[in-house]
């Protein structure tokens, strides 16, 4: 697992030089930017139940066949592993939106997630879906002006955009 400090010490020291001028200019513009990430973190954190409650009622509204008989949220204990999952997903992504790196989000959730929901025969496009509709919520809220000093946030929401879209990818 890196953070976005390690990443660079390591890919240094496997080709034994010193970090360069534009790795401690880009590590540097980081920190300075460092207030953006955690009030990002902090939104999504605060607002993780109702992102996931909405994202997966917004989806069972698109995808009403999960919900009834038969589908792979029918039942109280497939409705909690399913509420679980985009839990564990989220949580995952505000890690790696705190560290500035993927390689928590790609090691410890996704590694393996497509082969898991297809022993389970659970839709991962469907859960793509899922994962799409709390990258929406997650930047609405972290993209809000209000309660906060503005700024650009442009560069810290493509960068929580992509670790969203990752996750989608990996399980579409
Ligand atoms: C991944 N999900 C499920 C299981 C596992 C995961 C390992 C099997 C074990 C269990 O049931 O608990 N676990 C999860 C994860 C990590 C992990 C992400 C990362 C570290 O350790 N059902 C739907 C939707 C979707 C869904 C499309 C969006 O209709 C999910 C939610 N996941 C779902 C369901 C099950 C499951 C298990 C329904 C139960 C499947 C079953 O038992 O039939």
């Amino acid at each position: 697992m890196f953070d976005a400090f390690t990443r660079v010490v390591s890919q240094a020291d496997a080709r034994g030089e010193f970090l360069s001028t534009s790795q401690i200019d880009a590590l540097s513009a980081m920190v300075a930017e460092s207030n953006k990430r955690m009030d990002s973190v902090n939104r999504i954190t605060s607002n993780a139940s109702s992102i996931v409650a909405d994202a997966a009622r917004a989806l069972f509204a698109e995808q009403p066949q999960l919900i009834n008989p038969g589908g792979n949220a029918y039942t109280s204990r497939r409705m909690a592993a399913c509420l679980r999952d985009m839990e564990i997903i989220l949580r995952y992504i505000t890690y790696s939106i705190f560290s500035g790196d993927a390689s928590i989000l790609e090691d410890r959730c996704l590694n393996g997630l497509r082969e898991t929901y297809l022993a389970l025969g659970t839709p991962g496009s469907s859960v793509a879906t899922g994962v799409q509709k709390m990258k929406d919520a997650s930047l609405a809220i972290v993209n809000d002006p209000t309660g906060i000093t503005s700024g650009d946030c442009a560069a810290i929401a493509a960068e929580i955009a992509g670790y969203f879209d990752r996750a989608a990818a990996s399980v579409a």
